[in-house]
């Protein structure tokens, strides 16, 4: 009998509901060393976590999330909360013994990063396991792409150019937003979207970034109240609320291998819904991925002759590529979702083998360093030469 790992899920917005796909996917595709059971999903509001637990498969509610970590039959804790509550929930589950899955960024501040790591830290000399949930490295275009760089088929890596564009926020009048207030998500364009390339290209690198430079910007200040908390539209007479964080960051950046970087964060990159898209270039060959089109990764053999050489569109979708022979028969394409099921199945295979899994909490400690350089960099406004 496999023996089964309760999971308590606070919060059941759009992560809410991609994490609870992912635990009821997860063990109908791959083999688990344990059996997740959607045991508690917690949410403030009694009806509305009733109806969200209805409709996603969880077996029973909390209005509190710490009656979840009192709960014996929970064993994992997966925060899906606005950032303002990660350190509080994911500290307090850890200490109560419980393993932890946390969205991204980590935190809303370095201190409180800091905490988490450490929290992190000595839970795990207890067996007790965390881990920070960047999902996209889990798209198996991805993963080729991290492996292709490992094997050297690029050389050394040179240039890094990263975006990721969205739209959701392009029209002003679009309404206010968590996603909007500094005290709630810590940052915006940055840490929302910005964190993920920060991530991706680390991981597809194997590098680590040692510095940037930056701007950042806020192109609408103001924005009409909510017709409901979390509604798309807004509704005149409602007043309106004050946006506190970035619309748009943009950075250079430098990794420690030697490669120079550069990265773009928006919501307000008119047309473009979800484009992570990101280009390496080295001694040896590039690489470039767009999440438009996630089944497919572009590779450039420099060793190949000049004659014929150029960028191959290879489709990712076969049974040896990471993930895939879990799915479908070649060509069929996996989705957005299924980063967040091989989120899970990495988790709980780490945790299964007693091993801590990545990206740890001391993974979003060094991200959430980064977002914050980016910051510091902005606000110096040092590097920016008036003509
Ligand atoms: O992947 C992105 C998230 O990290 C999603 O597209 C939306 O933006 C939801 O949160 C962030």
């Amino acid at each position: 009998m496999t023996p089964t790992l309760g999971v308590g899920l606070i919060g059941y917005a759009f992560m809410g509901a991609a994490h609870s796909q992912a635990w009821r996917t997860a063990p109908h595709f791959f083999d688990l060393p344990v059996r997740p059971a959607l045991t508690v999903l917690a949410g403030r509001d009694a009806v509305r976590v009733a109806d969200a637990a209805a409709r996603l498969g969880w077996s029973s509610t909390e209005t509190d999330w710490r009656r979840v970590l009192e709960r014996d039959d929970v064993d994992l804790v997966d925060v899906c909360t606005p950032g303002d509550t990660h350190a509080e929930i994911a500290i307090a589950a850890l200490e109560a013994g419980k393993h932890v899955l946390c969205e991204k960024p980590l935190a809303n501040s370095v201190a409180e990063a800091e905490a988490m790591a450490d929290a992190a830290a000595r839970a795990a000399a207890r067996g007790v396991r965390s881990m920070v949930g960047f999902t996209y490295r889990r798209v198996p275009a991805i993963g080729l792409a991290r492996e292709l760089v490992a094997q050297g088929r690029l050389g050394e890596i040179r240039h890094v150019r990263a975006q990721y564009l969205q739209d959701w926020i392009a029209d002003p009048a679009a309404p206010m937003s968590w996603r909007l207030e500094k005290d709630r998500a810590g940052s915006g364009a940055l840490g929302d979207i910005g964190a993920h390339i920060v991530d991706l290209t680390q991981h597809v690198t194997g590098q680590r970034l040692t510095g940037v430079s930056a701007v950042l910007e806020t192109f609408v200040e103001e924005r009409p109240l909510p017709a409901s908390a979390g509604s798309l539209s807004g509704v005149a007479g409602r007043g309106t609320g004050r946006v506190t964080v970035d619309d748009a960051a943009l950075f250079l950046g430098r990794f420690d291998g030697g490669a120079l970087a550069t990265f773009e964060a928006t919501r307000f990159a008119l047309g473009r819904k979800n484009a992570i898209r990101i280009e390496v270039n080295g001694s040896r060959g590039s690489l470039a991925f767009d999440f438009e089109d996630m089944n497919v990764l572009h590779f450039h053999d420099g060793d190949e002759p000049a004659e014929t050489a150029g960028f191959r569109r290879i489709v990712v979708t076969e049974p040896g590529h990471p993930y895939v022979g879990a799915w479908w028969p070649a060509g069929h394409g996996l989705g957005y979702e299924h980063g967040f099921t091989h989120q899970v199945v990495d988790l709980v295979t780490a945790i299964g083998k007693g091993e801590d899994p990545t990206p740890s909490f001391a993974d979003g400690l060094q991200v959430q360093r980064v977002l914050d350089a980016v910051e510091r960099s902005a606000a110096a406004d040092s590097v920016w030469t008036r003509i």
